[in-house]
């Protein structure tokens, strides 16, 4: 009885005629439905008193003051003396109380942007004491508070102390000044150009407390195809005044360098990065940049690959090219990123290759405030990749992380997949640079080779769309960046529920349900695309779809068929000493779990080998059933998924259950494409059947090539 009483107050509560659009993201701060939760945490919220008057520290009080009016349902009130059951939010600097507080030992390991978080007395009154070094930590401090309270945890005796793992937390838009967002499944750039600088969204607003939320402090604005046009004064003043919104949050604007950008809108004749002309170019230009944003991070360059210009134009090497915009913005403090995705065609090379062998013979030779950004993977952030062999290569350079984000290759805008397993998989993978232990993660935060800076970032999945995201799952992947960012031994569990808990609500049944479908998604996908270690047999240019067959593209590593190389005799790229030899570029403990086909673990097996179709895998089937179950199970997955869904329709509002059960269904259609398509085009090669027992394909394999998608969303 009681249980239905608690239900329907929950659902008066969640549904009272709000629309459950998805805009609100992990912040929503609705009524907390556990009234002796709300009881216990009036006791000990009586007041609050936040010291200091920067921007950042307005913005603080604003959040925790609708925070809590939200979730409590009653204003609390700032007061400048402390009551007793306050939250005394500030830094020793701008707080007498703070400062009187023995916390000096916590602050000292909080660094520039951490916190501490402690239930304690002053002057014999109870306080929780939000401290920090500065006013952003003061910040982070808060929206940890809130996030406390949306999840629903004890606030009696709080002892926490937090700080970022990796500096620089940022987020690439792959956005173009037309709006068109390459990649993009969510519908137009969020940056309005033209209405910019006069007009100000509140989106605007909102990206930054999200951001600013999860710990993110960098955003990109621009696509790494870039437009040397957003550098010009016309752009500028928009840029700033987003710079503006974004300040008080802690987050700083970084735009893309289009390095043909001194012939483009400087009219001089060349980009050569060793000419005193371009240099002293791009020294003015970052000058006037910083008039405009006085605290402009700096750049993120794509050169020299996939069309881009780049230094080697001029003969010059990506050192060259990074230390020439590195001394531009050095005097300011500003950095450079640095893409290493690069590959070309004329290289007669495995593209896994490539990167490796631009950026290896440049270690050590980049300016200080230069960091290599890396993408996860030797090839282009596919379902499942090994990590990068250049997170293992290059000691004297640190080294960023690149993940994407947006769906480009795990089902785009329609599929539910949560990436923090896959994040973690390459986070916690070990290098062996310097011994057993010598984690990706390790090397990005910095503290395997003692680096000062460091970084990692996400193409980012945020649109237009009324949920930002498309997908509304899409969000909990730009929730896990962030929090990954800030700590990235957090585990994908931990955030899942902690974004389910906030997104949605704390129910027990529906968290366990919703997490079991998130934690199990990226597998499914990988099954029902690229299992086995199968990698880039999607659709040409626009990436949607299954595309195995496709041969003629000019470049040929833009073809799928490069790189599963299914013939007679089996299936998969030989990456080991009898084929490309990309495994030499790992360490020797690395290149030893990946090099015997009997021992390399199998869903990893298609990237490092040639496998005969009648090949023993673990189970003891055969290389091709193995295949055929695999496809089977992802396709399973998704059923399942969607069953799960079902069961927590009376415990999540009507539209975004619908939203989401329709998206799932969209899925089991795409994912049963995608196995059929592959399966009946592998099987010209391997000439074995699929098996009896299984739901044979409902369409011939001339039907699936016979698929065309010329506006299919995101395409460059
Ligand atoms: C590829 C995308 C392309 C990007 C490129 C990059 O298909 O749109 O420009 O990555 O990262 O995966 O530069």
């Amino acid at each position: 009885m009681k249980k239905a009483l608690l239900i329907i107050l929950m659902l008066t509560l969640s549904f009272s005629g709000k629309t459950e659009s998805g805009y609100r993201l992990w912040l929503r701060y609705d009524p907390i439905p556990n009234r002796q939760l709300v009881t216990s945490y009036n006791n000990s919220i009586s007041g609050i008193t936040l010291s200091g008057t920067s921007g950042t520290i307005s913005v603080a009080k604003e959040e925790l003051i609708n925070g809590l009016q939200g979730m409590l349902g009653r204003k609390v009130v700032a007061t400048t003396a402390v009551i007793n059951n306050s939250i005394v939010a500030g830094t020793p600097t701008s707080s007498n109380i703070i400062s009187s507080l023995a916390l000096q030992q916590q602050l000292a390991t909080a660094g520039n942007e951490g916190f501490v978080i402690v239930t304690t007395k002053s002057n014999g009154k109870n306080i929780i004491a939000i401290a920090a070094n500065n006013d952003v930590g003061v910040m982070y401090g808060i929206f940890h508070f809130l996030r406390l309270l949306q999840t629903q945890q004890s606030i009696k005796a709080l002892n926490i102390a937090s700080a970022p793992k990796i500096k620089l937390r940022v987020l690439n838009h792959w956005d173009n000044l037309n709006r068109h967002v390459e990649r993009g499944y969510a519908g137009a750039s969020i940056w309005d150009w033209h209405k910019l600088p006069g007009y100000i969204d509140q989106r605007y607003i909102d990206y930054a407390r999200a951001n600013a939320s999860i710990g993110i402090n960098g955003t990109v604005l621009t696509n790494v195809n870039a437009n040397a046009l957003v550098l010009t004064k016309q752009y500028l003043e928009k840029v700033a005044a987003l710079a503006k919104v974004f300040r008080p949050y802690g987050i700083k604007v970084y735009l893309t360098a289009r390095f043909s950008a001194p012939i483009e809108i400087g009219k001089l004749k060349t980009a050569d990065p060793l000419d005193p002309q371009v240099q002293q170019w791009w020294k003015d230009k970052v000058n006037e940049i910083y008039t405009y944003v006085p605290d402009f991070g700096g750049f993120l360059v794509k050169a020299n690959s996939e069309g881009q210009p780049g230094p080697q134009n001029y003969n010059r090497n990506h050192a060259d090219g990074a230390n020439t915009l590195a001394d531009a913005v050095a005097p300011h403090g500003g950095i450079v990123m640095w893409r290493a995705f690069v590959y070309s065609n004329e290289t007669p090379e495995d593209r896994f290759k490539q990167a490796y062998n631009e950026f290896k013979p440049l270690d050590g030779k980049f300016k200080k405030n230069v960091l290599i950004q890396v993408k996860n993977g030797p090839i282009d952030f596919q379902p499942r990749e090994p990590f990068s062999p250049l997170f293992g290569a290059m000691p004297q350079t640190p080294l960023m992380m690149e993940f994407q984000v947006t769906q480009e290759y795990l089902g785009q805008g329609t599929n539910l997949v949560y990436e923090a397993p896959m994040f973690k998989e390459v986070l916690d993978a070990d290098t062996y640079q310097k011994g057993k232990g010598s984690t990706v993660a390790k090397v990005i935060d910095g503290t395997l080779h003692d680096y000062s800076t460091s970084g990692l970032a996400g193409v980012a999945n945020i649109g237009s769309d009324i949920n930002w995201t498309g997908h509304l799952f899409g969000q909990s992947n730009w929730y896990a960046l962030g929090r990954l960012a800030w700590d990235h031994t957090l585990t994908s569990e931990q955030i899942a529920d902690e974004w389910l808990k906030q997104t949605f609500n704390t129910n027990p049944s529906f968290i366990n349900t919703a997490k079991r479908i998130m934690l199990g998604s990226h597998e499914a996908l990988v099954n029902y695309m690229t299992p086995l270690g199968l990698h880039h047999i999607m659709g040409t240019g626009h990436h949607y779809g299954p595309a195995p067959w496709v041969s003629n593209v000019g470049r040929a590593d833009w073809n799928p068929v490069y790189y599963h190389k299914a013939d007679e005799k089996g299936i998969g790229f030989d990456r080991t000493n009898k084929g490309s030899n990309a495994l030499a570029q790992y360490a020797p403990e690395v290149q030893k779990q990946f090099e015997d086909v009997n021992t390399c673990p199998e869903p990893y097996l298609l990237w490092f080998h040639h496998v005969a179709w009648d090949h023993k895998m673990k189970s003891g089937r055969t290389l091709w059933e193995e295949l055929c179950h695999k496809y089977y199970s992802g396709v399973d997955s998704v059923r399942s998924m969607q069953k799960a869904w079902e069961t927590v329709k009376p415990m999540v509002d009507k539209e975004r259950f619908e939203h989401v059960k329709m998206l799932l269904a969209v899925q089991e259609k795409e994912a049963v494409w995608w196995r059929n398509a592959c399966l009946l085009y592998f099987q010209t090669h391997s000439k074995m059947p699929i098996p009896g027992g299984y739901e044979q394909p409902n369409q011939t394999l001339e039907y699936y090539k016979s698929l065309s998608f010329p506006f299919a969303p995101g395409n460059g």
